[in-house]
């Protein structure tokens, strides 16, 4: 299958000029709220603190950046366990909207999770992992009476799996469970992580995700797509054979970090059978590319 996926002709659609202090601004979470849409940013300051800030938009497109953190590190090295605070997700849950992010300090990178009813005040509900964590998603309602979540731990060699575990409170987690393997000699071959939370569909939990190809000088992240059965979504249903986006122009090939792209939200309208794909490319600013929500789904199939 080709052009799956297409690109907003005008990305970047956030860029480090529109945030005075900012070096990049990539790897946020979007969502409708009302009658807008919320963006949860990661920005990265000039002097070199990863920081989020709120960002409001009427179409999805044209964002409005608040000033001012709405969550930032502590300025004390060595005294936190969020000393960086980055990849930000969002995932509705009855009123509630729990932004899942990496929090790194010197033990590593775990994962928490902030709880908003409105984006203007966060509550933290819980540092969710030990050291090494990342990409934690949360399943947008509790499966068998729990909510669920994917993630990466790391593995030695850089290597990583998409993994799963559940909890009756999103405090105290356990279960876990190896979901999706990165593929030998594929292009996910390297380590692999939940991008965008997923999104029920009539076929299966649409899962986005992120897949690496090691080359000698270094990780090209590209954009995989996965179906997951609805009431256990432990079994993998369906995964793409090919990848669905792969960095290709010129944002997503220069930046501070190249040759990545990097999916981070999905914002699905049923009724025109369109989903929205938010993403960081090179690690320098953020953007947006649509697809068929059908054809995500198709293309799951192939694999
Ligand atoms: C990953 C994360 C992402 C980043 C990517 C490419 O490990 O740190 O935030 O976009 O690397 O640098």
């Amino acid at each position: 299958m080709t052009d799956v996926v297409k690109r907003y002709e005008g990305n970047p659609i956030i860029s480090a000029q529109m945030i005075p202090g900012a070096n990049a601004v990539f790897n946020s979470a979007v969502t409708r709220f009302e009658d807008r849409y919320a963006a949860v940013l990661r920005v990265e300051s000039k002097h070199g603190f990863q920081t989020m800030r709120m960002a409001w938009s009427d179409d999805g497109i044209k964002f409005n950046v608040e000033p001012g953190e709405i969550m930032a590190p502590t300025e004390e090295p060595y005294l936190t366990y969020e000393e960086a605070i980055y990849d930000p997700r969002i995932t509705k849950i009855g009123d509630d909207y729990f932004i899942c992010y990496a929090a790194e300090n010197r033990y590593g990178c775990q994962v928490s999770v902030s709880r908003t009813r409105d984006f203007r005040t966060f509550e933290k509900v819980a540092i969710a992992s030990e050291p090494t964590n990342r990409n934690m998603v949360l399943f947008p309602e509790k499966i068998n009476g729990m909510y669920v979540r994917l993630d990466r731990p790391f593995q030695p060699g850089g290597q990583g799996h998409i993994w799963m575990c559940d909890s009756p409170d999103l405090v105290h987690w356990g279960n876990p469970r190896c979901v999706i393997e990165s593929r030998r000699f594929a292009w996910d071959q390297g380590k692999i992580g939940p991008g965008a939370p997923p999104i029920r569909t009539d076929e299966g939990w649409l899962v986005i995700y992120h897949g690496t190809t090691p080359r000698c000088n270094g990780l090209i992240y590209k954009t995989g797509v996965a179906l997951l059965d609805l009431d256990d979504p432990s079994k993998v249903i369906a995964r793409g054979k090919e990848y669905l986006m792969a960095p290709t122009e010129e944002y997503e090939r220069v930046g501070d970090v190249p040759n990545v792209v990097f999916v981070t939200s999905a914002v699905p309208d049923f009724e025109k059978d369109e989903i929205r794909l938010y993403y960081g490319a090179a690690d320098t600013c953020f953007c947006m590319a649509t697809a068929r929500i059908t054809d995500l789904i198709e293309f799951a199939k192939t694999g």
